[in-house]
């Protein structure tokens, strides 16, 4: 009866499975992967885009892959800074899967690569349960946003290892409350560090290559919560990435299946009800549910 339920546990094992050894043949060979989440139009590109310029700049080796549904607009971007990008279709599917993107490095990744940002679809749903092997996990939210997003998508923000705030160059004009974000990003995801950046303006942009080098290196990586907890109950998967708990509600009219994710810190009780950020990856719409 919970077939549903069943097939979705049974491909985030998988893909689990898939980014272990991702990982750990990226790892051995000296390259760090970093997953960049968010919405669509949060500004991942255009960060990438300087990110790419900056590593070059200072020699140190990058690669981009970045996913969409359609267009291969991002990848041209990004090609402009001369570093190896690679665009990749996901062809109705709004998240990247470890399997997917080992195939897609097949062959393509130079062996030299110390840095490989994956520019995961445009969606804070689908990609956050799905570990691509990344050594750092980066969720941006743009100042445009509202400061309760981390509130809506515990998983996305509870799972990030850093969270960069984008487009400060324009916080003023939208009222942005910066206080207000830290402290939201502060219930789902304790001690998990923030930064502040404007590709615009030129803002934090060092400040993200630090971090992903010092992640390649094996220092000063948060460990969310729910990955702590996951550990200390025994059933990691490797990454420490947040599986839902699921179960069936039968609410009068037939019987149907609900997927929750717990956050971090309990979104039932923090966040006032339950999470329904999160729904099996084959019923999922194809596009942004936000
Ligand atoms: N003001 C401002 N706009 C930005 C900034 N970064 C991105 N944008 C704009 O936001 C829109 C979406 O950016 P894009 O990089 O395509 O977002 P993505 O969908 O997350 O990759 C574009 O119109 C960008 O010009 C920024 O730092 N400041
Ligand atoms: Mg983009």
């Amino acid at each position: 009866m919970c077939r549903v339920v069943d097939l979705r546990q049974a491909v985030l094992a998988k893909n689990d499975g898939a980014a272990r050894a991702l990982r750990t043949g990226l790892t051995a060979r000296g390259t760090t992967v970093v997953n960049l989440l968010s919405s669509p139009g949060s500004g991942k590109t255009a960060l990438l885009e300087r990110e790419l310029l900056l590593a070059r700049e200072r020699g140190v080796a990058v690669a981009a892959l970045t996913a969409d549904l359609a267009t291969e607009n991002d990848a041209l971007r990004l090609a402009r800074s001369g570093v190896p990008v690679k665009q990749v279709l996901t062809d109705g599917l709004c998240h990247l899967e470890a399997g997917m993107l080992g195939r897609h490095l097949d062959g393509w990744l130079p062996e030299d690569t110390r840095i490989l940002f994956v520019e995961n679809v445009g969606n804070l749903v689908c990609p956050a349960s799905y570990d691509l092997g990344e050594t750092l996990r980066v969720v941006l939210a743009s100042v445009t946003e509202g400061e309760d997003k981390p509130l809506k998508y515990p998983t996305a923000f509870g799972l990030a290892q850093l969270v960069v705030v984008t487009k400060t160059d324009i916080a003023r004009a939208v009222e942005f409350d910066e206080a207000a974000f830290r402290a939201n990003v502060e219930r789902v995801n304790p001690g998990v560090e923030i930064i502040m950046t404007s590709a615009r303006a030129g803002g934090g942009l060092g400040i993200l290559l630090d971090r992903a080098l010092a992640a390649g290196s094996g220092a000063g990586t948060h460990t969310p919560v729910m990955a702590r907890r996951q550990q200390a109950q025994g059933h990691d998967h490797g990454h420490g990435h947040l599986h839902g708990h699921d179960h069936d509600h039968d609410h009068g009219s037939g019987h149907h299946h609900h997927h929750h994710d717990h956050g971090p810190v309990h979104p039932h009780s923090r966040t006032g009800g339950p999470d329904h950020d999160q729904r099996p990856p084959h019923t999922e719409p194809a596009a942004q549910t936000r």
